[in-house]
């Protein structure tokens, strides 16, 4: 079985894709290699930077990801700092600022970066539209899945399978396109 390497820290996100790549017969392993996350404004520059440092460090094929909440309301707040707001305030936090909010829309976006055999990067990108509860649900997921609720469904992210999310998240859509363009997938 073919195996790629993917540098994260987030067992949340580490399950969803060796899920979305195992339906194309693709061991996902976990490489606990920290990288510097720059200051920046997108996803994709994150994503670019951590494969060109990681690629410097260990010259081996591999993927990573980036990815966040972004309120529509709240200029995309907390967007690339996602990680940093969940740490401090909580999902609680985002329902506590947004207490009087009537307009809830939300998005997730993902980036996922992989960089080949000769250290060429190759970006794909995921997103996922709904709003954000009134109240914390649910027990699956990780991170903000208690809060957020994709357009179309009457439950949040936190009380779906791992199957359901991965029908329809930032992640899978985007790990989706990044495996159509290492040209791994079967059909
Ligand atoms: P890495 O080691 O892969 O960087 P991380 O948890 O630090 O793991 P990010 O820097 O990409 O990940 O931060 C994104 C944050 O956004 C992450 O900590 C989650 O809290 C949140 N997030 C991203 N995708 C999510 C998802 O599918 N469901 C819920 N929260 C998510």
């Amino acid at each position: 079985m073919r195996k790629i390497w993917f540098a994260t820290s987030n067992k949340g996100k580490l399950i969803e894709v060796q899920e979305r790549f195992s339906h194309l017969g693709i061991e996902v392993e976990q490489l606990i290699a920290p990288y510097p996350e720059i200051q920046a404004d997108t996803l994709d520059e994150v994503v670019e930077d951590g494969l060109k440092f990681l690629w410097k460090e260990y010259s081996r094929p591999l993927m990573i990801d980036d990815s966040g909440l972004f309120l529509d309301d709240r200029e995309g707040f907390p967007g690339v700092y996602s990680a940093y707001v969940l740490h401090t305030l909580g999902c609680q936090g985002i329902l506590d600022l947004m207490h009087s909010d009537t307009e809830r829309q939300a998005h997730f976006k993902c980036c996922a970066g992989y960089i080949d055999e000769s250290g060429n990067v190759h970006i794909a990108r995921g997103r996922v539209d709904g709003s954000i509860s009134k109240e914390e649900r649910g027990t699956t997921g990780f991170g903000f899945d208690p809060i957020f609720m994709p357009e179309g469904h009457a439950r949040v992210f936190a009380e779906m399978t791992l199957e359901e999310k991965n029908k329809m998240s930032h992640r899978s859509r985007a790990f989706d396109k990044l495996a159509g363009m290492m040209e791994l997938k079967k059909d």
